[in-house]
């Protein structure tokens, strides 16, 4: 009887959308994108709706996944931005909203939490109408963490694209981290604001295509403290680990050194930030053999007596697609 029940609402919704159907390719007034007047016959009344590359910067620096201090961020808004495709075509003239929940200022306690729209319009710091790409500068603070009373923690921010027929795209879901400026103990090192670019955009947990880069250099950059100094005439170090290649199991491997001299790439000589241009493609992802995957960076400092200071990792995935 329960079996039959169900049988019958099942027939119910079908004739049901078949009436929609009809009415749909009967009325003349009804808009209909070109390709669905190629493939009337599909049920699906829309492409599916995909959301990608979502990310949240800070002056011009992606912050995906990282820790940032609040001290980098001063006089900067956070911007958020994401591509939203409907099936191979821009999805135009649709929404994408952001989720966003603060960390709690105290313990046990929920941060604020909220809904911010991105646009695609030219407005809210959108740089290009209708090119798919949508954008919300969050001058206010709103939903971002740049302000200056914005509490220490873990921001989780997620991102999705609504149609205005009332279906969502993927989700995609980003965090960032803010803390103190660290502070380390006079004569103990520590590390941080590890970072990796190609052609000035930083990639520390994103995943790039090939082509984007092909050619253009791998840069590394770590900024080295004793107690409330620049550690000055130290060295640093990245150890590597590639992906493995066709049918092999480990990648390539090995260790190169970030200068602080004015070589290799470093801006500044002598200011605590050590650096590595690596066009040798040593331990970079830019070369034009290099394999598709996960490549494993881990930046540490060592002194003079041979003491290390805090480990960061930083990876990056390439592919092809
Ligand atoms: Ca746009
Ligand atoms: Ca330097």
């Amino acid at each position: 009887m329960r079996f039959l029940r169900s049988w019958m609402s099942l027939t119910a919704v079908a004739v049901l959308s078949l009436g929609v159907l009809a009415a749909g390719c009967g009325g003349s007034d009804t808009p209909m994108s070109p390709q669905r007047m190629e493939q009337p016959g599909q049920l699906t009344p829309t492409a599916e709706l995909t959301l990608s590359n979502a990310t949240i910067s800070v002056g011009g620096q992606t912050v995906n996944g990282q820790t940032v201090q609040h001290g980098q961020m001063q006089g900067e808004n956070t911007f958020f931005q994401a591509m939203l495709h409907e099936g191979d075509h821009l999805a135009l003239g649709q929404t994408v909203q952001v989720n966003y929940q603060w960390p709690g200022s105290g313990m046990g306690m929920m941060g604020q939490q909220g809904l911010v729209t991105m646009y695609d319009d030219g407005t809210h710091g959108d740089w290009q109408a209708g090119d798919g790409i949508y954008c919300f500068d969050d001058q206010n603070g709103e939903a971002g963490f740049h302000m200056h009373d914005a509490p220490l923690g873990m921001y989780s921010y997620e991102f999705y694209g609504v149609h205005d027929q009332g279906h969502h795209s993927n989700h995609v879901d980003v965090s960032v981290t803010v803390a103190e400026e660290p502070v380390s103990q006079p004569g103990e090192l520590m590390l941080s604001n590890a970072l990796i670019s190609v052609g000035g955009q930083q990639v520390n947990g994103l995943t790039i295509q090939h082509d984007q880069m092909q050619g253009v250099n791998t840069f590394f950059q770590v900024k080295l403290h004793e107690g409330d100094h620049p550690a000055l005439g130290q060295t640093v170090q990245v150890k590597y680990q590639w992906p493995g290649g066709m049918g092999m199991m480990m990648g390539q491997q090995g260790i190169v050194t970030l200068y602080d001299d004015g070589t290799h790439g470093d801006w500044q000589a002598g200011d605590g930030i050590y650096c590595l241009d690596d066009f040798q493609h040593q331990a970079g992802f830019c070369g034009q053999g290099a394999p598709h995957g996960t490549y494993h960076y881990e930046f540490w400092g060592e002194g003079a007596g041979g003491h290390h200071s805090n480990h960061i990792d930083v990876s990056v995935t390439v592919t092809n697609q």
